[in-house]
């Protein structure tokens, strides 16, 4: 049963409910009645698992009751595939896991043809980094039973597929498409066709992956809007959207891979805990801090208790059990920005190792 598949760190959280609700969900279809009234008594616990570190739901009224309803909701989140996997990857893949927890089953997209309409390369070579990033997905903790990886070539270019982005294309105004790509399109200036038709192709994937919950980063959330809209004219479902905060850069400023503000998957550990120790972290803000980020959305995802080691005569080890109590410290300056960072730059270099280890 799938309840194998828990970590000591979740039974740590203590959340039974959790725990109850997946095994319960994923065992037979006899015990399924019985089940669903066990798991509706612990919708909270659920909604709580599915809602922590998201920043925004749409809507939240429809995903209670899709939780109330469905012991076992779909989720999918789609990527362009990319050599460089990082820390906003890393994000939706914590928030993947969480869903997956909560009895979801969840779908990722390795949107080839999404990537070549954003002129990311050749197909052959779309493909064989996309055959990387699933690697990468499944060591950073995506259960590969419970995973579906979809290439997005493997259906897209099917008539059925084809008819339903002209048919959106005939709904959909060049404005609403261009606004829609705003926050995700090179070349805003110069755009292209296919810019034009990428977000009808991702609204279509919803329909087509058959899922319940679109999710990804807030950047995707127009996009997510005109597949609201315009699904149902289509004879779809709208789908509940869930997004993921988009973080600043470990120098505070806009994530850029060519300003090395960002750290990946296969990064060496000295060039981690390097990156961490120069990274803007100033005394007791909180706002924008990327060092705090690290804590709250990776370290305490992994580590329900942190340990800040300190020598005696600066006030000794700090033991912390949530991420709440933690920044509460670091606002109330009992925490030095220093502390912080080697203690973040021991964890980030922990939780990488043991992804580098699963490659
Ligand atoms: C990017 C960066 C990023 C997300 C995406 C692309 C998402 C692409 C996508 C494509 C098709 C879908 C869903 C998502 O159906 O953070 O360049």
């Amino acid at each position: 049963m799938d309840t194998m598949a828990l970590s000591f760190a979740q039974l740590n959280e203590s959340i039974v409910s959790r725990v109850l609700v997946v095994a319960v969900a994923s065992s037979n279809a006899y015990l399924y009645p019985v089940c669903y009234c066990i798991s509706q008594w612990f919708t909270m616990d659920r909604l709580e698992l599915v809602t922590r570190n998201v920043e925004e739901v749409v809507t939240m009224d429809e995903l209670k009751a899709l939780l109330e309803n469905n012991p076992a909701p779909s989720v999918y989140v789609g990527y362009e595939p990319s050599g460089n996997i990082h820390l906003g990857h890393m994000i939706t893949a914590n928030k993947l896991i969480d869903l997956q927890q909560a009895g979801f089953k969840v779908t990722v997209l390795l949107a080839d043809l999404h990537a070549y309409l954003n002129r990311k390369g050749t197909m052959e070579e779309i493909a064989k980094i996309a055959d990387y990033n699933k690697r990468c997905f499944i060591a950073l903790g995506l259960s590969p039973e419970n995973t579906r990886f979809v290439l997005g070539s493997s259906y897209q270019l099917s008539p059925e597929y084809e008819t339903s982005v002209l048919k959106m294309a005939c709904d959909t105004t060049l404005n609403r498409a261009r606004r829609s790509m705003d926050e995700v399109s090179r070349d805003a200036e110069d755009p292209r066709v296919s810019q034009m038709i990428y977000p009808l192709m991702q609204a279509l994937d919803i329909a087509y992956l058959g899922v319940d919950v679109a999710m990804g980063g807030i950047d995707q959330r127009k996009i997510h809007m005109l597949a609201r809209e315009e699904l149902p004219a289509l004879g779809f479902r709208s789908p509940i959207c869930l997004h993921t905060p988009i973080l600043l850069g470990l120098d505070g400023t806009k994530m850029s891979s060519s300003k090395g503000n960002n750290i990946s998957v296969d990064e060496p550990a000295e060039s981690v805990t390097k990156k961490i120790e120069k990274a803007f972290c100033p005394i007791g803000q909180v706002a924008d801090n990327p060092v705090l980020d690290l804590f709250r959305y990776h370290i305490f995802i992994k580590y329900p208790t942190i340990t800040i080691e300190r020598p005696e005569k600066f006030g000794g080890n700090l033991e912390y059990a949530s991420y709440d109590a933690l920044r509460d410290d670091f606002a109330a300056k009992k925490v030095h920005p220093m502390d912080l960072k080697k203690t973040a730059a021991k964890y980030m270099n922990l939780i990488l190792e043991s992804v580098r280890n699963r490659m």
